[in-house]
């Protein structure tokens, strides 16, 4: 086998402000033999420095998609789907750092979310929730299957860590948070994102499209559990995860 192929791929997946970013940071200074990369928050943030677009004047203003989204999801909630998947379609492509392809132990690339979760939550809650409409979601669809059908093993994954917890702590935990562009956001989009978490990683009801997402393995994580300033709970949790890479 060579490097390329030796490196596994996962993410981590779970609910808004669940704790994805801080226990991507603990997992980072955890192991010599993967690397995290974080979710691309700030491109959405800031759309013309993401794409090279040169501002050409001072009055300018950026264009903030993810804040454009939320206060006008009907309008701005397709073309944050296409932006983000692209974003992230870009970084499951990326090949993974010299470190890993020469490491003899398990070495793991680990990705905070998805090109999958990005379909299988967020492009399906939106369209359930009526902020894409039909025609939206069947031109999402066909765009998605063919890229991941395109680019097939490159960006698969061969498995997954969930961080589960329930909407309410993950609302805490936005508001401690305090990210600008969530303020208006409400306990009951958590609830239909966690039910949307359940339904593809526990309940396994979510029609998934690709073969390999069929069977893959998922470590379920207690992130209800204060772990950000208790090392003993993040000693467990990071045990739980190598066991996890190393069976991969
Ligand atoms: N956080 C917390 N306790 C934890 C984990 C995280 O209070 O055990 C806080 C963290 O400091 C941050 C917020 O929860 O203010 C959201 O965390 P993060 O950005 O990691 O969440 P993500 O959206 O990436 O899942
Ligand atoms: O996720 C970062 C922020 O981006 C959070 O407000 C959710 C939002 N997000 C991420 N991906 C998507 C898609 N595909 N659609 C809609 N909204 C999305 P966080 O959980 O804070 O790391
Ligand atoms: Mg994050």
């Amino acid at each position: 086998m060579d490097g390329i192929s030796r490196v596994k791929r996962v993410s981590i997946e779970g609910n808004i402000a669940v704790g994805k970013s801080t226990f991507a940071k603990l997992l980072q200074n955890a192991g010599q033999n993967w690397e995290v990369t974080p979710e691309p928050v700030s491109k959405w943030q800031n759309v013309e420095e993401a794409t090279s677009q040169i501002v050409l004047s001072p009055q300018q203003t950026t264009s903030n998609l993810l804040q454009m989204m939320y206060q006008d999801p009907k309008r701005w909630s397709y073309t944050f789907q296409t932006f983000s998947c692209m974003s992230r379609m870009r970084t499951q492509l990326q090949p993974p750092p010299a470190k890993l392809m020469q490491s003899r132990d398990t070495a793991v690339q680990v990705y905070e979310r998805s090109i999958y979760s990005d379909r299988y939550i967020f492009a399906l809650n939106s369209f359930e929730l009526g902020a894409l409409n039909s025609t939206e979601w069947a031109v999402y669809q066909d765009w998605h299957s063919f890229l991941v059908e395109q680019f097939g093993p490159k960006v698969q994954l061969e498995g997954i860590i969930y961080l589960r917890a329930s909407p309410q702590v993950c609302m805490e935990r936005l508001g401690k948070r305090g990210r600008e562009e969530e303020r208006g956001l409400q306990l009951d989009y958590l609830d239909t994102l966690h039910v949307q978490h359940e339904n593809w990683l526990i309940n396994k009801s979510t029609k998934v499209h690709f073969d390999h997402l069929k069977n893959l393995p998922v470590l379920v994580l207690d992130a209800g559990l204060e772990f950000e300033k208790d090392p003993e709970v993040q000693a467990r949790l990071i045990k739980e995860v190598k066991i996890f890479f190393h069976d991969l």
